[in-house]
């Protein structure tokens, strides 16, 4: 900015903006993560863009497209307050104006998050006001350069007689901004910590697992190739991929979770943490994985799982007659929408409550999460899960569907090679060729591998848990020095081979041969 005063008062409107932002912070201590105007309007953002936009985001930015997205909102909440600050300094009406619109915003999108109370919209309410304030201090108040204060002059006034005139006024704005700017950034700052001391890492530490009834059958010796760059076959809670719509994860106190089994039951059911443990527990390798995996992606992963089998429970509610959907629903308001008959055929559903041996990690559904196996986890995983509602597909779209995505979501059958990896450079001779391939609770009957378009080669399957997790496969290459080209393809064990056919996720599920190019020196 060329002009000095203009961008004084771009300044006054940014610091604006932050002390705004920084005690909603604080406030957002007392009424929840989400209501923090940031996020909030974020998640609001996150519900509304159009689907292809966010997956250029998610395809940009990968697993950090949450980061991008507030970082992409905190600059243009810049820019705007920005423009405010210097609308403020020719009239102070118009620039409490632009902040009493964000205020509205905020709480707004604070107000329309599931199960959001009046209460939430008070961080916006009580950051607009101090940010109001702050614009006032520093164009109008007793910040201001001191001309300022007697008469707000236009801006084009300023810049051209006063700002340079008074040095003393000019250092006492710039403390102010200082001081502000600091104080936003320790509410801002100490706020988010202490809403992070309010969460539910003790309470999971506390859990002591129950000691399953029906144990998972062991690991059989060779499931895993334990090869160099080949994914383990049991997936490391760690390294677990992780995909949902939330910007804060969601804390849910195990004391207070409840799970109501309703809708078109004869029974309706209440669940307690409590009640959940004192059921017999069944522990199952079951392979997760993401609808919005592309070939050759890795938002899939194989974890062990304790819980509760679905099917019990929905067969205490009782579902009526053409309740063809079990609609799974999250504290933070998503949904999942599950097939009752899936539920109910005799596969190991679960009302999971552990992960790997370990309560859930908080980011993958503390307490209680939906797993099923043969379902994306669009459409069965629900993380934090709180209700189970009995409707059927005719008469509720679970959170994806409206938004292009299909109804019904069976894992495909896919296969990925994990090593050599694209562009690696080999040398000539045998070349472990090896990867992962997977059809849950159909099972994988072959994997065939190809060199240069010529004839399909036998991999040689490990064995696996079940039908429902992931096998490793492998294939020994005598490679020959030039540019080549290695391709996968699965059968399952109906007989249906992976199509060729090179389709995007959307609506139900990426398909085509998992294709590298390596070069052998
Ligand atoms: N509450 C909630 N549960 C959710 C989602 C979500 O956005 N919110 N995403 C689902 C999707 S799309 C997938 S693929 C799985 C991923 O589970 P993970 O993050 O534990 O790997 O969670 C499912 N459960
Ligand atoms: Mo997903």
């Amino acid at each position: 900015m060329s002009n000095p005063s203009r961008g004084h008062a771009a300044l006054a409107g940014i610091t604006a903006a932050a002390v705004a932002i920084g005690v909603a912070e604080p406030v957002a201590v007392l009424t929840g993560p989400r209501s923090a105007p940031l996020i909030a309007v974020g998640g609001l953002v996150v519900d509304l863009v159009p689907e292809p936009l966010k997956r250029f985001g998610i395809a940009l930015f990968g697993t950090s497209d949450k980061i991008a997205l507030l970082v992409g909102t905190a600059v243009l909440l810049a820019a705007f307050a920005a423009l405010v600050g210097v609308l403020a300094a020719r009239r102070l009406a118009i620039g409490l104006a632009g902040i009493a619109a964000f205020a509205a915003l905020g709480a707004a999108a604070a107000l329309t998050r599931a199960g959001a109370d009046a209460f939430d919209a008070l961080p916006s309410l009580v950051g607009a006001g101090l940010g109001g304030l702050t614009l006032w201090l520093l164009l109008a108040g007793p910040l201001s350069p001191e001309l300022w204060a007697w008469s707000p002059p236009s801006a084009r006034d300023l810049d051209e007689k006063h700002s340079e005139a008074d040095p003393d006024g000019r250092r006492r704005f710039l403390r102010g901004v200082g001081a502000l700017a600091g104080t936003a950034a320790v509410a801002g700052v100490g706020g988010h910590w202490l809403a992070g001391r309010r969460g539910v890492s003790a309470a999971r530490q506390a859990i002591v697992l129950p000691t399953p009834s029906a144990p998972a059958p062991a690991v059989p010796a060779g499931a895993d190739l334990s090869l160099a760059r080949l994914a383990r076959y049991v997936t490391p809670n760690s390294g677990f991929y992780r995909i949902d719509t939330a910007l804060v994860v969601p804390q849910v106190d195990p004391a207070t979770w409840r799970l109501r089994i309703h809708g078109r039951v004869r029974n309706p059911i209440e669940l307690s943490f409590a009640d959940l443990l004192a059921r017999p527990m069944v522990e199952r390798y079951v392979t997760l994985a993401c609808v919005s995996n592309e070939v050759g992606g890795d938002l899939i992963g194989n974890a062990r799982w304790l819980g509760v089998p679905i099917r019990e429970v929905l067969d205490e509610a009782d579902p009526e007659e053409g309740a063809d959907q079990v609609v799974g629903r999250s504290v933070d308001g998503w949904t999942c929408g599950t097939p009752t008959a899936v539920l109910r055929d005799g596969r190991d559903a679960l009302l999971a409550i552990g992960m790997n041996g370990e309560p859930l990690p908080v980011e993958h559904g503390f307490p209680v999460r939906m797993v099923v196996p043969g379902l994306y986890g669009y459409v069965s995983a629900c993380k934090w899960v709180t209700e189970l509602e009995l409707t059927s597909f005719a008469d509720f779209d679970a959170y994806w569907v409206p938004r292009g995505w299909a109804a019904q979501g069976p894992i495909k059958t896919q296969s990925r090679i994990d090593t050599p990896r694209p562009r690696n450079r080999l040398t000539a001779g045998p070349v472990m060729v090896a990867g992962v391939a997977w059809a849950q609770h159909r099972g994988v009957q072959q994997v065939e591998v190809r060199v240069d378009g010529g004839p399909w080669q036998d991999a040689t399957l490990a064995p696996a848990v079940s039908l429902d997790t992931w096998v490793q496969w492998s294939w020994r290459w005598d490679a020959g020095p030039g540019e080549h080209t290695l391709q996968v393809r699965a059968t399952d064990a109906d007989g249906a081979t992976q199509p060729e056919e090179s389709r995007p996720v959307a609506p139900d599920g990426a398909t085509g041969w998992h294709t590298v190019r390596v070069t052998v020196a």
